[in-house]
């Protein structure tokens, strides 16, 4: 069954937070990228990658359901943060902002009675519950590391080792 217009048009500009999803972590692993941090580095790039599948996923749905993708603007952010903590915050809440444009598309299935879109955007729903819980743990993480330059460096290490 062919997508109807007002999903069509959510979905597309949920391609386009996705993408502005992208570019905020691609900043924040350039701006992390000029600090000692490397390892939190590596987790921002890794995040930029995710949130291009999550583009692009929508981007297959669309087409799939016999829709048409409109790639639009969107803002690209540039960040100078000091600290992993201060990137990590940025992380959570545009992880919170993104759940609420999910949820929004959600509602909209709801209200258009898109069953395969329901189904196709609970994958997003849980997907955001994790998001926000990885970057929640690291903030959490990062407090209590405070300025001991120790366990900075091994939360470092373990955001290195992010696959
Ligand atoms: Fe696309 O999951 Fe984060 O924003």
């Amino acid at each position: 069954m062919k997508i109807t217009k007002p999903i069509e048009d959510i979905l597309n500009k949920q391609i386009a937070y996705e993408f502005e999803a992208a570019y905020a972590y691609l900043s924040l692993a350039a701006a992390l990228g000029s600090t000692p941090y490397a390892g939190f580095a590596h987790w921002m790039r890794l995040q930029y990658e995710e949130e291009l599948e999550h583009a692009m996923k929508l981007f297959d749905y669309i087409q799939e359901r016999q829709g048409c993708v409109k790639l639009l603007k969107f803002e690209y952010p540039t960040y100078t943060i000091k600290t992993p903590l201060e990137a990590f915050k940025i992380a959570y809440d545009l992880e919170v902002e993104n759940t609420q444009h999910i949820h929004d598309a959600y509602a909209l299935s709801l209200k258009e009675n898109d069953l395969p879109s329901q189904v196709f955007l609970q994958w997003y729903i849980t997907e955001q519950v994790e998001e926000e819980d990885n970057c929640q743990k690291m903030i959490e993480a990062l407090e209590l590391a405070g300025t001991s330059l120790g366990a900075l460096f091994t939360l470092d290490r373990q955001a290195g080792s992010r696959k």
